[in-house]
């Protein structure tokens, strides 16, 4: 047993994309202090990856996994703060969180398990599904057509955008750990394929390449290359890899700073 293992007994379906975001995490943290690094996740399928990893965790609300990301890194900066969520999790129930999170530029990762629909309700539709998913509560077809959840993100002001796949386990934890050590937010977008109800497997190994990091800075090629892939069922190519990368002071840094005489505790009774 590896010191990152636990006892809890696995409960995903075989073949389910969350374990490889398991493992490759598990990869990407193995040289950190554990004492370091907080975990947090919202509910459903992609939740339980807290009770698999032996660290500092905390399973939250439906949709509420950013808030207490950055509440917990806001009470102790010295932490490195991921969130684990699903596309039912931060691109329906919680999503205004996940604008205002990359908007203000709170230091944390957030590892966006998208399987493209609530899979542990059991299939009903969300805000990146194909146009006519036939699921739990669209059973003639899903009649809107999916975001660009990273377009969106682009458009908040994120710092540091990015997309991995779970069938691709070296290149999602080189991400992750490019993620983690940016300082400001950070999103990797994990596609996954959930088995039991979208079973995209063979579409992502077929149609996934990985990008090169030329202009990483730049909005404009950001956005390009975000496009390249707008989530269709039978698109041509999609695009793994970072979108886009800038430096600029993390949230509880901008707090700190202009209030260098007071405690921690001081800024958070006036903030709360
Ligand atoms: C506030 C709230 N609304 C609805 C639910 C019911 N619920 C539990 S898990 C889930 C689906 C989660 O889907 P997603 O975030 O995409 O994660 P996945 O299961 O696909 O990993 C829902 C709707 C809930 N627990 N709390
Ligand atoms: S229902 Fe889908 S997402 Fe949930 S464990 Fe099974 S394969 Fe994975």
């Amino acid at each position: 047993m590896n010191k990152l293992d636990t006892n809890y007994k696995n409960t995903w379906c075989p073949g389910c994309g969350n374990f490889g975001i398991l493992v490759a995490f598990k990869n990407a943290i193995k040289d950190e202090d554990p004492n370091n690094i907080a975990i947090v996740s919202g509910i459903g399928c992609h939740a339980k990856i807290v009770d698999y990893i032996n660290v500092n965790s905390f399973y939250s609300l439906h949709g509420r996994a950013l808030p207490a990301a950055e509440g917990i890194k806001l009470a102790n900066p010295d932490l490195k703060v991921i969130a684990f969520t699903g596309d039912g999790d931060s691109l329906d129930e919680g999503i205004s969180h996940l604008i205002h999170a990359a908007k203000r530029n709170s230091d944390i990762t957030v590892v966006l398990h998208n399987n493209r629909l609530f899979a542990l309700t059991t299939g009903q539709f969300t805000a990146v599904s194909v146009e006519g998913f036939k699921g739990k509560s669209t059973p003639t077809g899903a009649p809107e057509s999916p975001i660009n959840p990273l377009e969106l993100l682009l458009a908040s002001n994120a710092t540091f955008i990015s997309r991995s796949y779970s069938g691709n386990i070296k290149h999602l934890e080189e991400t992750l750990k490019r993620a983690i050590a940016h300082k400001g937010f950070s999103i990797v977008e994990v596609l996954e394929p959930c088995v039991s109800f979208f079973n995209t497997t063979e579409f992502y190994n077929n149609k996934t390449y990985v990008l090169d990091d030329a202009n990483l800075d730049s909005r404009e090629e950001a956005l390009k290359k975000i496009r390249e892939w707008n989530y269709e069922e039978n698109g041509e190519k999609v695009p793994l890899g970072v979108f886009y990368e800038v430096s600029k002071l993390p949230f509880y840094e901008r707090v700190l700073t202009n209030k260098k005489e007071e405690t921690v505790e001081d800024i958070l009774k006036e903030l709360i």
